[in-house]
């Protein structure tokens, strides 16, 4: 093969190489995460907040899923009752790609006939590096009859 031809064919595979890489780092074409950054493929989100009436207390135990391809390490879910302000930081473990755990539980004092918005975030201080940071929280209404 003579050396033009040889001097071609490289070129045509580095081409090749770079626009695969491209692909990769914009689109995720080969199931790498999407961006190429600094994240990892880890994508924490709220899936649902969980309220249990118990009398006049209710338990609210926040849900948080890993829709990434990487798994989690522990982080921290703020719950915020809308209308007073109270907050509280529970403790929620790791989580593996794909898969759902419950944060630790809330105890929240209700009456009847009383309404309420919270709003649950998932990893509320940024503990793990995600692809998407800013679908973390949920809103979720209830009404205590
Ligand atoms: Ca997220």
């Amino acid at each position: 093969m003579p050396i033009a031809m040889l001097g071609k064919a490289l070129i045509i595979l580095i081409i090749v190489v770079i626009a695969a890489l491209l692909l990769e780092t914009n689109f995720g074409l080969f199931g790498g995460p999407r961006g190429g950054d600094q994240t990892n493929g880890t994508d924490l989100i709220v899936a649902n907040l969980s309220i249990e009436r118990n009398g006049e207390t209710a338990t609210l135990t926040p849900y948080v899923r890993n829709i990434g391809i990487a798994d989690a390490g522990p982080s921290k879910t703020r719950l915020l009752v809308m209308s007073s302000g109270m907050t509280w930081m529970l403790n929620t473990p790791a989580i593996r790609a794909g898969q759902t755990v419950a944060a630790e539980p809330a105890e929240f004092a209700v009456s009847s006939g009383f309404s309420e918005a919270f709003n649950t975030t998932a990893d509320f201080f940024s503990a793990v590096p995600e692809t998407d940071e800013n679908n973390n929280d949920l809103v979720t209404s209830a009404v205590f009859p």
